[in-house]
């Protein structure tokens, strides 16, 4: 069986993008992320996926990162991390940025699925730590 999901990242700033989720087989196994985000400015920018569901007042109402495990904020290939740490995308010139992280963890079912929460992009790096 093969899990879909997809995620549109949209709020008051330019940026917007899609992001798609793929699980493959069982239901532990990890999702591949992939999408396109564009109108971001040039560099690196944290991509998380937050604690709740609600976007309607960006960052405040999203919550902290998705943290099912009380881990320590980190980056996504560390231990210490948490599920939602999905690094930095990086936008070239232009403004896009080609989404493909490594190290996910979150799924799309289970405690570690990411389902009802919200995907952010943010206007700073993420210092992974
Ligand atoms: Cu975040
Ligand atoms: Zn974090």
């Amino acid at each position: 069986m093969v899990m879909k999901g997809i995620c549109m990242l949209k709020g008051d700033s330019p940026v917007q993008g899609t992001t798609h989720f793929e699980q493959k087989a069982s239901s532990s196994e990890p999702v591949v992320v992939s999408g396109q985000i564009t109108g971001g400015t040039e560099g690196q920018h944290g991509f998380h996926a937050h604690q709740f569901g609600d976007n309607t007042q960006d960052c405040t109402s999203a919550g902290p990162h998705f943290n099912p495990h009380s881990k320590k904020h980190g980056g996504p290939v560390g231990q210490e991390r948490h599920v939602g740490d999905l690094g930095n995308v990086t936008a070239g010139k232009e403004g896009v940025a080609n989404v493909f992280p490594e190290g996910c963890v979150i799924t799309l079912s289970g405690e570690q699925s990411i389902i009802g929460h919200t995907m952010v992009v943010h206007e700073k790096q993420d210092d992974l730590g």
